[in-house]
């Protein structure tokens, strides 16, 4: 395409987004209420930036998440505000950072806490003002009925489980991977999916919004095998690992304990074979929940409602499969923070791309201007519309996370920080190093620029609310009710193979 017909492609982009957001939140010239277009929330848990619009894996099919961003504004450099489900989730839920609710960890729950127990939370403000709220799947960390109008349930959530792993020589009980000898209609993905695509036909006389909330590729990684067919065992790339990358990091972020729920990366060194099953099934993973979405996106496109949604799909945390020798969420390195965001308003018909800095903690003053709702106030949050207008236009704000007191990773356009509560630091220059792999921290001459980020911590910061836990306490499971690991349950039989 010729450069001046490139122009005029991304002008007549801008001018038709410009048309509708400062239709939607300008003053329109008729006495009009505003139509007020329906909202497709779609998660997906624990996905990170391997998707086609993202470019984290040559691998990665998604041809359903590439249709959707060829109508969106592809959010390319999106961070979650805590890199594990719970804190993440009600961070966005509330609009507050984790350091404003004390919420950092798994628990507690969103209505078990003071300081969210009374929370208005998205879905709620939007019931609160005249839409009907519809939910489906996991969209809080656990919660469902009691957050929507109408709540379609979980359908067995992480499920169908196996009985024995699928993966005999399996050093962890709470991760397995492999294909399932299932169909895909028995999967809870699928399910909900059918449930939702029900709800998208049926007529409505109030505006909408709906929340979608997919499972996989959250552990267990099992899909039918259909889905592994397109990624075979021989082919499978692994991420880059320096080994001595974790040479330049301090001891607080080489504690593992931070991730004890997941495998260590040492097993997976024994076991290559293993390392490259794992990045298969999550592959394969990926390419199954994408091909729910387009289920989803078929049923809209027929509803005819699709020139009145706006959809958004977000990841509640990015995932390390071996990136940092780590495997998981749980840390502030961008393999963990770093998530899809992709907005598609109403009649948009062309993709842009944003590479600024933005939080999910956006959305809750996103969507409300969106779809023509009074702003809440105190958000910690900033509304993405001026960006959805000008994807290229200044942007003050980075994006932070946090994972425990006084841990935070501060992200620039330019720069990366993470401040560990200990004071030590990491420093990265991101463009040149998208990897984080040289730690600038104890350079003299980046001082100024440690001092510069350092500006934008929160200047007050909640100690760990009542009832925290690094870890999910269940009775039965490998993590004890206190919320600390029970490392002989965990690593103890199923190691010595
Ligand atoms: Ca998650
Ligand atoms: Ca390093």
């Amino acid at each position: 395409m010729a450069i001046t017909q490139i122009k005029i492609t991304v002008l007549s982009f801008i001018a038709i987004t410009a048309l509708w957001v400062f239709g939607a939140c300008g003053t329109p010239a008729s006495a009009q209420p505003p139509q007020q277009p329906d909202v497709l929330f779609l998660s997906i848990d624990d996905l990170n930036d391997w998707i086609g619009p993202l470019s984290g894996h040559p691998q990665a099919l998604t041809p359903n998440l590439d249709r959707l961003a060829k109508r969106a504004v592809v959010f390319t450099d999106a961070h979650c505000q805590a890199p594990i489900c719970n804190p993440s989730r009600i961070s966005l839920l509330t609009g507050k950072l984790p350091s404003s609710t004390g919420i950092y960890y798994l628990s507690p729950h969103i209505r078990k806490c003071e300081t969210t127990r009374q929370a208005v939370t998205l879905p709620q403000y939007f019931s609160k003002h005249g839409y009907k709220t519809v939910g489906v799947g996991k969209t809080f960390h656990t919660e469902g009925p009691a957050e929507f109008d109408l709540y379609g349930g979980k359908f067995g959530g992480m499920g169908p489980r196996q009985k024995q792993n699928l993966n005999c020589d399996h050093v962890h009980p709470l991760w397995d991977w492999g294909p399932l000898d299932v169909a895909d209609d028995a999967m809870p993905d699928h399910q909900i999916t059918d449930w939702a695509i029900e709800q998208i036909q049926q007529p409505s006389d109030e505006p909408r919004f709906m929340a979608v909330g997919f499972y996989r590729p959250h552990v267990p990684l099992y899909v039918p095998e259909k889905w592994f067919k397109p990624f075979p065992l021989e082919t499978i790339q692994l991420p880059p690992v320096p080994a001595d990358d974790l040479a330049d990091i301090p001891e607080i972020g080489q504690d593992l304990s931070w991730s004890a729920v997941a495998p260590r990366h040492d097993w997976f060194l024994q076991h290559p074979d293993q390392w490259k099953r794992a990045v298969q099934a999550y592959l394969a993973s990926i390419y199954f929940v994408d091909h729910q979405v387009g289920r989803l996106l078929d049923a809209l496109d027929k509803s005819r409602r699709s020139n009145d949604t706006i959809i958004v799909l977000w990841s509640d945390h990015g995932f390390h499969l071996g990136t940092k020798q780590r495997w998981g969420k749980r840390s502030l390195w961008a393999d963990s923070t770093r998530v899809p965001l992709m907005i598609s308003t109403p009649g948009q018909k062309q993709s842009a791309r944003c590479d600024q800095p933005v939080g999910l903690i956006d959305l809750f003053p996103t969507l409300t201007q969106l779809c023509h709702l009074p702003a809440k106030p105190g958000l910690d949050g900033h509304s993405l519309v001026p960006l959805l207008r000008n994807p290229s236009q200044d942007w003050p704000h980075p994006a932070i996370t946090q994972f425990g007191p006084g841990n935070t990773a501060i992200r620039s356009r330019d720069w990366a920080l993470i401040q560990y509560n200990d004071q030590s630091r990491e420093l990265y220059r991101r463009g040149k190093d998208p990897g984080e792999f040289k730690n600038l921290a104890t350079d003299s001459g980046q001082q100024g620029i440690i001092s510069q980020l350092q500006q934008h911590l929160p200047a007050k910061s909640l100690p760990l609310a009542p009832g925290s836990a690094h870890l999910d306490a269940r009775p039965g499971s490998p993590v004890d009710i206190d919320g600390e690991p029970n490392f002989d349950k965990m690593w103890g039989k199923r190691r010595s193979k």
